[in-house]
């Protein structure tokens, strides 16, 4: 292979650039008072039930328009940047009507345009089900969740399809008719499940070929032999355990005896995971859920993905893209070692530096 251009980087460590392969940065307003609410002894749940949570950013994210989504995403998405990101997806779930749904995507691919980043979209229509469909969540799952995703898609908005599989979400035959529809048009699928209790969602979704399970904290053994056997990868999102002070970790030692990939990721929201660094989640992912400093950068990089059905990059090796991070560090574990310190010195996009 002819080598087009040398370039001399110091003798600084290169790994390849990072992928943070599930967030939810595209959304109107904050959740600053739900964050005092829970200090005071309130539940991300009980918050959620009384209307709160995750229908409060619906209601600040309706009524964008594309251009202020925009706007308000660009600070948090050049923080991603600024420690050496390079892809990052991004999923709707909080319009939880079609026009929203699909300008929240249009915003996402607008990212995209307007910053070196590649921008993969997910349609997270099965979030949470709003007031105004209460009692129907069927109905909503047929109307909404897979008209409007007919319709994204239609659009080229769509690159996989997720859902929340939860007690406070849909069950899993609700999010399994999503997914025969996504499978239908040749959208890969993944999925949020057993975040707050087993509902089994995993196991679902492995059978149906998901690209990745999320969260995770509850999942059982026969979550992690179907999802071992599918390939599925396991997406930790420790900040959400952090945010929310849960206390049951996911289970780490049974899905490396099972040789389930694992992947990290920020999961940036307004509610659960107020978190746009990607070093800092490798952090937490080494200290709240015990994976060693090279299992968070393989997380943020070739597993991550992986998680995103990417086979261009997150390793160094020939024929992949040049997408590298430069690092002022000598080893790679001082990347996940220090807290709020960014050691970025540059970041390579397509091998272009
Ligand atoms: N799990 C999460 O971590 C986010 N969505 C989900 O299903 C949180 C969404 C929020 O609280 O706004
Ligand atoms: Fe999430």
């Amino acid at each position: 292979m002819a080598v087009s251009e040398q370039v001399d980087l110091g003798g600084r460590l290169v790994t390849p650039a990072l992928i943070d392969c599930h967030t939810h940065l595209v959304h109107g307003g904050n959740r600053a008072s739900e964050f005092e609410m829970r200090l005071q002894g309130a539940s991300y749940e009980q918050i959620s039930r009384a209307g709160g949570g995750i229908m409060s950013t619906v209601n600040a994210t309706r009524g964008r328009s594309v251009e202020q989504l925009v706007a308000e995403v660009l600070p948090r998405l050049d923080a991603m940047l600024a420690e050496g990101v390079s892809t990052v997806e991004i999923k709707s779930g909080y319009g939880l009507n079609i026009e929203t749904e699909i300008n929240m995507l249009r915003a996402a691919r607008r990212l995209g345009e307007i910053r070196q980043v590649r921008v993969v979209t997910t349609w997270l229509a099965a979030h949470a089900l709003p007031p105004e469909c209460a009692d129907r969540a069927d109905d909503y799952i047929s109307e909404i969740a897979i008209q409007g995703l007919r319709r994204a898609h239609a659009q080229g908005l769509v690159d996989a399809v997720d859902g929340f599989c939860e007690s406070i979400a849909f069950d899993r035959d609700q999010i399994a008719r999503v997914f025969d529809a996504a499978r239908a048009m040749g959208l890969p699928i993944r999925l949020h499940a057993e975040q707050l209790s087993n509902n089994r969602g995993a196991e679902m979704a492995a059978r149906k070929g998901a690209l990745s399970v999320d969260h995770l904290e509850y999942l059982d053994d026969r979550g992690i032999a179907a999802m071992a056997r599918a390939g599925t990868v396991a997406v930790l999102l420790p900040g959400a355990y952090y945010t929310l002070r849960e206390t049951q970790a996911p289970p780490v030692d049974a899905l490396r005896r099972a040789k389930v990939p694992i992947a990290i990721a920020s999961d940036a929201n307004p509610g659960s995971s107020p978190l746009t660094s990607p070093l800092l989640t490798m952090n937490m992912a080494c200290t709240l859920f015990g994976l060693t400093p090279a299992e968070a950068l393989a997380g943020m990089t070739v597993n991550a993905a992986r998680a995103l059905g990417l086979r261009d990059r997150g390793l160094l090796q020939v024929g992949m893209r040049g997408d590298l991070a430069v690092w002022n560090v000598e080893h790679p574990a001082e990347l996940a070692y220090r807290m709020g310190f960014n050691p970025l010195w540059k970041r390579i996009i397509g091998g272009q530096a």
